[in-house]
């Protein structure tokens, strides 16, 4: 049925040595989808789904309009649940997604990396990390998956916020319930540092926190904000950095080599650029220099709490045993060279 009029087109168009160079071509422009879709957990305007935006828009200009591509927020793909959107994608119900290393962790045991308590201390040890030999090493692991991953990006440094009170210490955390997500590993942490943890998607978070089956949850300021956390009671945000994680931007192994390697030039590069837009947006107002996303959480009659370092250290020391724990399931090699990069950032 589709091999006829194929035919009959490169014959018409001249004869059979054009026919054996064409044929190629014209398969692969015919097995081009209608539309790609990308999954992401949360879409326009958090830096995570405009991030995504972006790559469909910068892709779908450069290939005038041949790769389509289109951004289902909500982990809508896989009914919510966000945990299987690596297993979708892997098995190509779901084409292309901008996914967290979090949501991944179940399948890729390595990506419990960047979630490993207070192993970067900053913006620069995420970058020493995601572009040294440690994030090299994790897209080898990602594309022995059936995944071909382009660019990271980024959530953020997930913050704690709660409805009940101020936490400087991790006594201040005792018997709170938290929502939490991904890995068995933020259980850990979090009944290490006396807290309830409970799993939950994010669809399921916000109705949790707004009735008060949960009293906090940890997420990026810009989640907070966008999200708008502080009308579901979240009155007390404390600012202690312990983990972040990057967002990676992928595509599915099938959908990846149906590409010319021109579009798939267009789509990699198009995964950078937007990843590195995203990164942006998503470390604007949370730094010292530039605070004014904390401002307006303030504004909002929250209560922000910076912890010194010695306060940060405190729950460092409380959560030491789940790092030390998890290093060998993460793989001490990746650890070690991911501690590497962290201390030999620049500053
Ligand atoms: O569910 C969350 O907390 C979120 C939105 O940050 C992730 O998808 C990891």
């Amino acid at each position: 049925m589709i091999l006829k009029p194929t035919r009959r087109g490169v014959l018409a168009g001249g004869g059979a040595f054009a026919a054996g160079l064409a044929t190629p071509f014209l398969a692969r422009a015919q097995s081009y989808k209608p539309e790609y879709k990308i999954s992401t957990v949360v879409g326009a305007p958090f830096p995570w789904g405009l991030g995504a935006e972006r790559w469909a828009n910068l892709v779908r200009e450069r290939s005038g309009g041949k790769i389509n591509m289109k951004v289902y927020p909500g982990a809508s793909l896989v009914g919510g649940d966000q945990t299987k959107e690596f297993t979708a994608m892997r098995q190509g119900v779901i084409d292309m997604a901008v996914g967290s290393t979090i949501n991944w962790s179940p399948q890729v045991v390595e990506l419990n990396l960047f979630s490993l308590p207070f192993l970067m201390p900053d913006h620069k040890a995420i970058d020493a990390i995601t572009g040294g030999e440690a994030g090299k090493k994790l897209f080898e692991i990602i594309g022995g998956k059936d995944v071909e991953p382009l660019a990271w990006g980024e959530n953020g440094f997930r913050e704690l916020s709660n409805s009940k009170r101020e936490v400087r210490k991790p006594d201040d955390l005792k018997g709170l319930k938290i929502r939490v997500v991904g890995s068995p590993l933020y259980n850990e942490t979090f009944t290490a540092l006396g807290a309830n943890p409970t799993q939950m998607s994010w669809a399921d978070a916000q109705p949790a926190l707004s009735t008060g089956a949960v009293d906090g949850q940890e997420n990026p300021l810009t989640i907070f904000t966008v999200a708008k956390l502080h009308t579901v009671g979240q009155k007390y945000v404390t600012l202690w950095g312990y983990v972040a994680d990057p967002l990676i931007y992928a595509v599915n192994k099938q959908v990846w080599g149906s590409f010319s390697p021109e579009d798939r030039k267009i789509v990699r590069d198009a995964a950078v650029e937007a990843a590195q837009y995203n990164k942006e947006l998503a470390r604007k107002g949370i730094t010292q220099a530039d605070p004014s996303t904390l401002k307006e959480i303030e504004g909002l009659g929250v209560t922000v709490t910076r912890l010194s370092d010695a306060e940060i250290k405190a729950f460092r020391d409380a959560t030491r045993a789940v790092y030390d724990k998890w290093k060998p399931r993460v793989g001490n090699d990746l650890v070690a060279t991911a501690e590497k990069a962290v201390s030999a950032r620049s500053s």
